[in-house]
Order: C-alpha cells, then sequence, then structure tokens
C-alpha cells in the first residue's frame, strides 16, 4: 500500500523571519533576532507533515545557487527525502518582518530562478516517478519565472494518471487553471473568492464552496483567517471556528492547514476530523515564531478547542 506523500515547491525558498520592535518605514531598523528556514509552500507542508507523525514524505521543485543548497540540506535534516532538480541562478529569499508593537507580518517575496524547458522536462520525469509510489502529491505556491500558468494543471493530469491522488494550493492563474484538471481539494483563500461572487457575505462563501464542488472538486476549504473557515467536502458544507489566538507568527498556517486535513485525508478519516485535524495545525502554527511549523503539544490543545459544525441553511 502506498504511503509516501510528496509535496511539490516549484518555487522553493529560504524564508527568513526578521522580529523587529517596530517597523517604521524610511529609517534604519536592527534586528532583535532572525530566524532562517527552508520554505515555499510546498516545503512547508511537507514539514508539518512530518511534525504531525507522517513517516514517508517526499519535497519535490527546482533548487538553485546557494540557497538551493541551503533547502536541499534543510529539507533533507528534517527527514523529508529532498527530489529537487538543481537548476541555474538562486532560490529565492522570502522575507518576512514582523512587527513587535502587534505581532502584524509584512512580507517580502523574490520572483525566484528562471526555469528553461530542458530543466522542468526533468522535473516532470522526477514528478511521473514520485507519483506513481505516492498515495498523494501536493502542489503548493507561485510558480518561478518561465513557466506556464497552465503548468499546475499538466502535472495535476500527470500525478493523477499516475495513481496519485492530487491537492492544488495555488492562487491566481495557476489556481483557475489548475482548477480544470480537477484536484481532488483547493484551498482558495477569501479575498480569492471574492471576485467570483456577487457580493462578500458568508452565505456567498457557501454558494462559492457549492459551485466549486460542482466543477467536480470535492474537497474545497475557503480560509478567513481568524474567523476559521467554509469547507465543502463530499458535498457537505461545513463551518469551522477556532479559538482566539496570541499569534507569534501567522506565516506558514495555511500551509499547516493542508498538511493537517492531508495527514487525516489518506487515513480515510471522516470530513469533520479531517478540518479539526487542519485547524489545529494552522492555529498551532501561529504560535510557533517559525512559519510552516509547530509544536504537537499545541496541536494536541487546539484539537479540543476546534468547533465544527455542518451548515444549516
Ligand atoms: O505560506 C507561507 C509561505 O510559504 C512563506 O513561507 C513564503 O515562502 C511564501 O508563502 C511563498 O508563497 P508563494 O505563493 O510565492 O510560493
Amino acid at each position: 500500500m502506498r504511503e509516501l506523500i510528496t509535496t511539490v515547491a516549484l518555487n522553493a525558498a529560504i524564508d527568513k523571519t526578521y522580529y523587529l520592535d517596530e517597523i517604521c518605514k524610511g529609517t534604519v531598523m536592527r534586528a532583535e533576532k532572525v530566524l532562517a528556514a527552508a520554505g515555499g509552500k510546498g516545503i512547508n507542508v511537507a514539514r508539518v507533515l512530518k511534525q504531525l507523525g507522517h513517516e514517508k514524505v517526499a519535497a519535490a521543485g527546482f533548487a538553485a545557487g546557494h540557497n538551493g543548497r541551503f533547502i536541499v540540506d534543510h529539507v533533507m535534516d528534517t527527514g523529508i527525502d529532498a527530489e529537487f532538480i538543481t537548476v541555474p541562478g538562486e532560490s529565492r529569499l522570502c522575507l518576512n518582518f514582523i512587527d513587535r508593537t502587534d505581532n502584524s507580518t509584512t512580507e517580502v517575496l523574490e520572483p525566484g530562478p528562471q526555469i528553461d524547458g530542458e530543466h522542468l522536462d526533468l522535473l516532470k520525469e522526477r514528478l511521473q516517478e514520485l507519483a506513481g509510489r505516492s498515495k498523494l502529491v501536493i502542489f503548493s505556491g507561485s510558480l518561478p519565472q518561465g513557466l506556464d500558468s497552465g503548468l499546475y494543471a499538466d502535472l495535476i493530469r500527470l500525478a493523477d494518471s499516475a495513481g496519485a491522488g492530487v491537492f492544488l494550493d495555488a492562487s491566481g492563474a495557476p489556481l483557475e487553471q489548475g482548477m480544470e484538471a480537477k484536484p481532488s481539494f483547493i484551498k482558495p483563500n477569501e479575498d480569492e473568492v471574492r471576485p467570483w461572487l456577487p457580493d462578500g457575505e458568508a452565505p456567498d462563501l457557501v454558494k462559492a464552496v457549492t459551485a466549486l464542488m460542482a466543477k467536480g472538486i470535492p474537497n474545497v476549504v475557503i480560509t478567513l483567517g481568524a474567523e476559521g473557515a467554509v469547507a465543502g467536502i463530499a458535498g457537505k458544507i461545513y463551518r469551522v471556528q477556532i479559538p482566539a489566538l496570541q499569534a507569534v507568527n501567522t506565516v506558514g498556517c495555511g500551509d499547516a492547514f493542508v498538511a493537517g486535513f492531508a495527514y487525516g485525508h489518506v487515513r480515510r478519516w471522516s470530513a469533520q476530523d479531517c478540518l479539526r485535524h487542519a485547524a489545529a495545525a494552522g492555529c498551532a502554527n501561529a504560535l510557533s515564531p517559525i512559519a510552516g511549523d509547530l509544536r504537537m503539544a499545541d496541536h494536541r490543545q487546539l484539537l479540543g478547542e476546534i468547533r465544527i459544525s455542518e451548515w444549516q441553511s
């Protein structure tokens, strides 16, 4: 039986988190603390899956230059199989500045290296092989330069025909085009679906989730930050409520949510249990200073504080 979960971070990054007393535009600021970890959404998902206790996890994508070597070393140190294609250039830095006055986060994301057709073919070959022995392949995040916005749709079809389940967590055109290949899970945020709705009220989020499920995507989650999430799972709609948190760093909460959901999904848990596990992972990430990271003690405690209810229309 397949146990491997492969995450795909085409635009892998070093996530650097700077803790600053206060962010003041146009001044010199000295960081009180700096943390660096391999990141980009797919790597965050892989790391949280490991932390939740999923044994067999692989991370694939492109890695370039010194930053790429840092990323691959970090991934391997975490016990994740590193399946990266080495490309010319430099993998990106994603900078997150945390203002201690209110713990707000300000991000600066580099575009990432330029990818050519030859390296894309190598990635596809690697993915074909990985998908053939994976239970689930999770595609997350933005595309590096040089890749077509329809790429996720192609890769979803490739993974699907190799017998793996497929999740997609992307935004903009790569998400819209990727949805055409019918991944089994998507997680657009509220801003993402708002343009598709007549107005922004919660009942319309329900309409959006229902419409997306009708397109043949069985698991649709719209995360709402501190307001939790609205989810459509196998034809039913759920409201996910989370406790008030003293958040330290909210970057990576969505990735932790995806990891928590995937953990339950591959174990065939009920919709409610998958959502509870996912929301607790997202919340636990907010309590960690590192993006895409959680402590199991926080996760265990939060599991009892998540409220999942079926939507009554
Ligand atoms: O979700 C958080 C995060 O993964 C950060 O760690 C940072 O690397 C960023 O998102 C990258 O997002 P992108 O969509 O550009 O891949």
